[in-house]
């Protein structure tokens, strides 16, 4: 019974590898799944300030502002592709400023469609350094 057992797990087990093994064609205006990323903004940093994910996920932003209210804002489009004007990221709903007050976490969401670098930074005034409070999402391929 107990061999029964550890076999099962070790079919299960081996299920996930090959899942992950799989190579992954990710067509953009598919979903496959969301992909949560926590993040803090505070004074006068996003945590984590480097973001990274695969081309083709749905990203989910659940950011919290821990100390004061702040901003979130992303550029569309990728860094060195500003002349294209063409957008690498879909969102869920139109897309300026995502405003958090302080102590409450706002959702912000999209497709990751295009590799490339992808610079945010906070659009709300929060106090000296809040030019400097900024990071970048990478798409990788
Ligand atoms: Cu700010």
């Amino acid at each position: 019974m107990k061999s029964l057992l550890t076999a099962s797990l070790l079919v299960g087990a081996t299920l996930v590898l090959c899942r992950d093994a799989r190579p992954t064609h990710r067509s953009p205006s598919t979903s496959e799944g969301v992909q949560t990323i926590e993040m803090i903004a505070k004074k006068y940093e996003f945590e984590p300030a480097t973001i990274r994910v695969k081309q083709g996920t749905r990203v989910q932003l659940k950011i919290k502002a821990t100390d004061h209210a702040h901003g979130f804002r992303i550029n569309d489009v990728a860094e060195g592709k500003e002349m294209s004007g063409k957008p690498g990221l879909v969102f869920a709903s139109a897309q300026d400023c995502t405003k958090i007050e302080e102590g409450k976490t706002e959702t912000v969401e999209f497709v990751a469609q295009t590799p490339g670098t992808y610079q945010f930074r906070c659009c709300v005034h929060c106090g000296w350094h809040h030019r400097a409070m900024k990071g970048e999402l990478i798409i990788e391929p």
